[in-house]
């Protein structure tokens, strides 16, 4: 079945901190997402589940090693000593496109330097030219969760706007060293996340605001990270000349547990408030109706002026990406929950989930996409979405994961129908492309990719890549376009 878009982007995507280890080399800070959380395995269950509760005298301690706990995300994939193994593979797998991030606390490790580390900036120099040389295109995203944890701790994170211009400043380090290697600009990932861990995505912690509520914590420092990534957007516009700057969201598609009205109005307020809003925020550039009224309710006030609403305003996103794992249900009345990305979401008994929770729906993906597109009119791309699978190498050296093929197959004829039904989609990363330390369960365990790494989940192992099964698929699905 050949009915692909000729020039559509099927490819993969990691990010810095889960991927590279070696975070102490080469001037390198630690970012606040690497400190999250350094807790043993074994006492996983201690793990706050109230995000509220991430203290920064907690983080600090973890910062300063104190602990001395072991940590698996330190060491990602090594990825920083093996990247061109690893581009090679990549390339074998004919890959079109290669999403990964710059990390900042590699270029600017405390956040406020005068001069970028030069060591960071090579580093990537000769990541972005082998993929340049290998003909893969390359999405870069600005912060992957990687606000250096100097700037939580002096400045007190993205509450204060000061960081805004740092931010600004890394940006433009990395338009001047790498506009002509990089086809396509993410500015901040998955920035819906400040929302809800508003230490992780902008190194807030809310002991450092007394007096201030979560609400206005959380909102407040979303509302400065979309201000700083429209003033990115500007820049880049005036300095590569080019539309190629995009957002990145995860998105939570939901549908509404029943057709009782009740539930139906609470779904229409979980799209608002959880879905349209981000989107709204970098399409249109304004807050919509509904957000104002709810900051109302909250007693959010959100501290901004006439400049930053017309920065806001004229610097809207060329395209739209987001990650899609899977879905969820919303109702007032019957939901059972199940776990999601960072957030729990409501049961779907039409659905089966991974070993995580996470409800497999490929239908979910065509859903999303025509109706991101029906509201926005904006090119769509697809920056994350796989299948997350406590894998097992096998004796011959290889793993037969006939599950992700599975998966992948559905999700890419889903998009294809998607495309088919009028939506304009440009691309695809697959997440975790090699295998790489999950985000959300700091091991190695949670395996995405299509090439195996030899580590568990305390770092023990040879490293050494091994091609799955899925590997030799997705080459196959490159070469004939056939599912
Ligand atoms: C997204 C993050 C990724 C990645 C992914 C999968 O939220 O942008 O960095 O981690 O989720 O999540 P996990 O690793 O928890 O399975």
């Amino acid at each position: 079945m050949e009915n692909r878009k000729k020039d559509f982007l099927w490819g993969g995507a990691t990010s810095a901190s889960q991927a590279e280890g070696n975070f102490e080399n080469n001037g390198h800070s630690l970012s606040v997402w690497q400190m999250i959380p350094y807790i043993k395995l074994q006492d996983r269950a201690s793990i706050p589940l109230n995000f509220e509760s991430f203290t920064k005298a907690w983080v600090e301690e973890v910062f300063e090693n104190k602990q001395g706990l072991h940590y698996p995300k330190r060491f990602g994939s090594d990825y920083y000593n093996r990247w061109k193994e690893d581009i090679d593979l990549l390339a074998e797998a004919k890959l079109d496109i290669y999403r990964m991030s710059i990390s900042w606390s590699r270029i600017y490790p405390n956040g406020d330097e005068l001069e970028p580390n030069q060591k960071g900036l090579e580093f990537y120099g000769k990541v972005l030219k082998y993929c340049k040389e290998k003909g893969i295109k390359v999405m870069a995203t600005l912060s992957h969760f990687e606000t250096p944890y100097p700037i939580g701790k002096k400045y007190g994170g993205w509450m204060n706007k000061q960081v805004i211009d740092m931010f600004v400043k890394f940006a433009k380090t990395c338009f001047t060293e790498f506009g002509d290697l990089v086809d396509f600009w993410v500015p901040i990932n998955e920035i819906n996340m400040t929302a809800i861990v508003p230490m992780m995505g902008g190194a807030s912690f809310l002991e450092d605001f007394p007096g201030t509520s979560y609400d206005q914590l959380r909102f407040q420092t979303l509302h400065n990270q979309f201000v700083g990534q429209a003033k990115v957007v500007q820049l880049g516009h005036e300095m590569l000349g080019k539309k190629n700057i995009g957002c990145m969201i995860a998105n939570m598609t939901a549908y509404p547990i029943d057709c009782n009205p009740v539930n139906i109005l609470e779904w229409q307020k979980h799209q608002q408030t959880q879905r349209y809003f981000y989107f709204d925020m970098v399409a249109k550039g304004e807050y919509p109706t509904y957000m104002l009224k709810l900051f109302e309710k909250l007693k959010v006030k959100i501290d901004t002026n006439p400049e930053e609403m017309a920065i806001l305003k004229n610097n809207t996103v060329d395209f739209l990406s987001f990650s899609y794992y899977m879905s969820g249900t919303v109702g007032t009345t019957d939901v059972q929950y199940t776990s999601g990305n960072l957030t729990g979401t409501g049961k779907n008994p039409f659905l089966k989930a991974t070993e995580w929770g996470w409800q497999i729906d490929p239908q979910g993906l065509k859903y999303t996409l025509n109706d991101l597109w029906d509201r926005y009119h904006l090119p769509l791309f697809i920056s994350e979405n796989g299948m997350g699978y406590d894998d097992k190498l096998n004796d011959k050296k290889t793993v037969d994961d006939d599950y992700r093929i599975d998966y992948l197959k559905q999700h890419f004829k889903a998009i294809m129908d998607a495309i088919d039904d009028g939506a304009d989609v440009f691309g695809y990363t697959m997440w975790g492309v090699i295998d790489l330390v999950s985000g959300g369960t700091n091991e190695m365990s949670k395996r995405y990719g299509l090439v195996y790494v030899d580590y568990d989940d305390l770092h023990n192992g040879t490293g050494d890549r091994f091609k799955k099964k899925s590997f030799y698929w997705f080459k196959k699905f490159q070469e004939t376009g056939e599912l």
